[in-house]
């Protein structure tokens, strides 16, 4: 093996976000970017000859990466380790690698991707550090590879050509050096069989009157769609949308909410005008996978909700929450602060805990491995379970058409009726009264004006009484406001500032934060909710609203009291979700 070691210097600006380091192509394509980098974390790990040496790598497709996989894996041989597990041509969706890291007992592992961003020469990538249990490295991690990073003055590679990675197979490229090339599906796939009940699975996609479409955003997800829906369940290949991974998704923003999945949204939203029939169900994921957004014929499910019917439904329907011995098979849940509080609900319902964590999928994975917790989700369309330490998008659609498909079950027994989603939403909103729920995103804002909202409002706000809240505001509406300071149940690290909330007198609730993945600039995300509850026996209509016009006052309100328009020159979001 011809290890090389050559000469580099720092770059600064090259800090990890909410999730991994994510930056335009141009950037990572300068000289030594993604080399130092990954020279920073192999400083900043234990060396390899301290443990097994394993590592999976592999990502979204998207431009650049193949570039980047063929640096990971040389830097990851010249720095010690001795077998690299990669997805065939580099692809392999982020649960999946998860799923491979906890599997084969990997050190760690690297994804390529810069997940629901955009992609292509001008647009972004970026690169992600799962530690062995299969989690997104917690902050101290992803310090130690910054500082790290910051004293290079050398790294190490091979003087080798670009390895096969389009074959595979199995190889020793260097004496004691292994090299193994999978099928980028296979281990989720079989580990998803272990998870879900099949059998009542494909009864549903039987049901005569069951129809389903799936959309990948022209991301990773779309292989593993094939697999499961069309080899698995017989649905037919028409009911995939954009399922063959582009490296620039086709020129979407493929991240699946109303705005961008706008295709699948179109199709599920059909026939309200008498234009022709919608599917019974729908679903999208993002560029890396771990995203997921629920539809049914007309109705679009708000990862909150989504979130707390599959806590409610689980056990019954899904084996691997079956309780034993008369114990629940759910542990506990959690989800993050700007997350309604859908799930505190019906969690309360159950008697389970509910954790409530930061932003970031890499808070619930302490809670996972402690065992408080087995179901958790984020508002920004991530649910997922202790089944592996990622959010989930494939998982969540496969729990929701087992939802469908027990409710169907029990309804009509051996027939071809199916339950709507609409019926199940609306059922669970007669027991839970229905959180409306907006969230208005203003991407690329200066970073300095940005801090200058943030702040601003954390010092007018945040800690004071009710009487100088209505000196400040003018009006009595706010009840209280503090800053989510967090701290890790069980490492006890502490991580502050992680969002201004607002609490209103009518129970609404406002959070505001700065996004942790933008890779310019800067993003305010504004996360509104409102509860309602109607007695029982009276009209739920109610319950139908539009929670745009429901939360209209309540936007105004904080776009005055944030001087957003006055400090940002916006005067409105570039994204509502
Ligand atoms: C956003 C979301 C957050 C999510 C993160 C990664 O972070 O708000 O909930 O965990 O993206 O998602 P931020 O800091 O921009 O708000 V993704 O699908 O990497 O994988
Ligand atoms: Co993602």
């Amino acid at each position: 093996m011809n290890v090389i070691e050559l000469p580099t210097t720092p770059y600064p600006d090259s800090k990890a976000g909410t999730s991994g380091l994510r930056k335009t192509v141009p950037i990572f394509s300068q000289e030594r970017f993604v080399e130092n980098w990954l020279q920073g974390l192999f400083n900043s790990q234990p060396a390899p000859s301290d443990h097994p040496g394993l590592l999976v790598t592999g990502g979204d497709g998207r431009f650049f990466s193949d570039v980047a996989v063929q640096r990971v894996i040389k830097m990851a041989f010249a720095n010690g380790f001795k077998h690299i597990i990669v997805g065939q041509n580099g692809i392999l969706s982020t649960p999946c690698v998860s799923t491979l890291i906890r599997k084969r007992k990997a050190d760690g592992g690297i994804i390529l991707t810069a997940s629901h961003n955009p992609g292509g020469p001008n647009a972004d990538f970026g690169m992600k550090y799962n530690i062995s249990t299969g989690a997104p490295a917690p902050e101290d991690v992803m310090e130690a590879q910054y500082v790290a990073s910051q004293k290079l003055t050398t790294y190490k590679s091979l003087d080798h050509p670009d390895f096969d990675i389009q074959t595979i197979g199995t190889t020793n490229p260097f004496p004691g050096v292994t090299l193994e090339v999978i099928d980028s599906c296979e281990a989720y796939i079989a580990y998803m069989k272990e998870i879900f009940d099949f059998d009542l699975l494909k009864s549903l996609f039987n049901r005569k009157e069951f129809s389903f479409v799936f959309d990948a955003l022209n991301g990773v997800t779309g292989p593993y769609a094939k697999q499961l829906f069309v080899k698995e369940f017989g649905c037919p290949e028409s009911s995939l949308l954009q399922c063959t991974p582009l490296p620039d998704f086709g020129g979407l923003h493929p991240d699946p909410n109303q705005t961008y999945a706008k295709t699948l949204v179109d199709k599920m939203f059909i026939g309200k005008k008498g234009d022709g029939t919608a599917p019974v169900f729908g679903a999208a994921c993002d560029g890396d996978g771990d995203r997921n957004m629920i539809l049914g014929a007309h109705c679009f499910v708000n990862p909150a909700d989504s979130l707390a019917i599959i806590v409610e439904n689980a056990e019954e329907c899904i084996p691997y929450f079956k309780g034993k011995d008369g114990k629940s098979g759910i542990t506990g849940v959690s989800r993050s602060c700007p997350t309604a509080g859908c799930l505190d609900l019906v969690a309360a319902a159950k008697g389970l805990k509910c954790f409530e964590v930061p932003t970031g999928w890499k808070f619930f994975g302490n809670l996972m491995d402690a065992g408080l917790i087995n179901i958790c989700g984020e508002e920004s369309f991530g649910t997922g379970s202790d089944h592996i330490r990622e959010k989930d998008g494939l998982w969540a659609v496969l729990c929701w058409l087992s939802i469908i498909a027990n409710e169907s079950k029990k309804a009509y027994p051996g027939g071809d009726k199916v339950v709507s989603v609409k019926d199940i939403v609306m059922s669970y909103w007669k027991r839970h009264g229905r959180f409306f729920i907006q969230r208005y995103d203003y991407d690329g804002i200066e970073k300095a004006a940005a801090n200058s909202v943030y702040d601003g409002i954390v010092q007018r706000l945040a800690g004071k009484t009710k009487e100088e809240l209505l000196a400040v505001v003018g009006n009595d509406s706010i009840a209280s406001c503090d800053v989510f300071n967090y701290e890790d149940p069980v490492t006890k690290a502490k991580s502050p500032n992680q969002g201004i909330r607002i609490y209103f007198t009518d129970g609404s609730r406002v959070v505001m934060r700065i996004s942790g993945t933008s890779s310019s600039g800067a993003t305010i995300r504004l996360y509104f909710e409102k509860y309602l509850k109607i007695a029982d026996g009276d009209s739920v209509d109610k319950y139908d609203e539009d929670p745009a016009l429901v939360l209209a006052p309540l936007v105004e309100s904080i776009k005055k009291i944030s001087k957003m328009q006055e400090l940002t020159g916006r005067d409105a979001p570039s994204v509502i979700t």
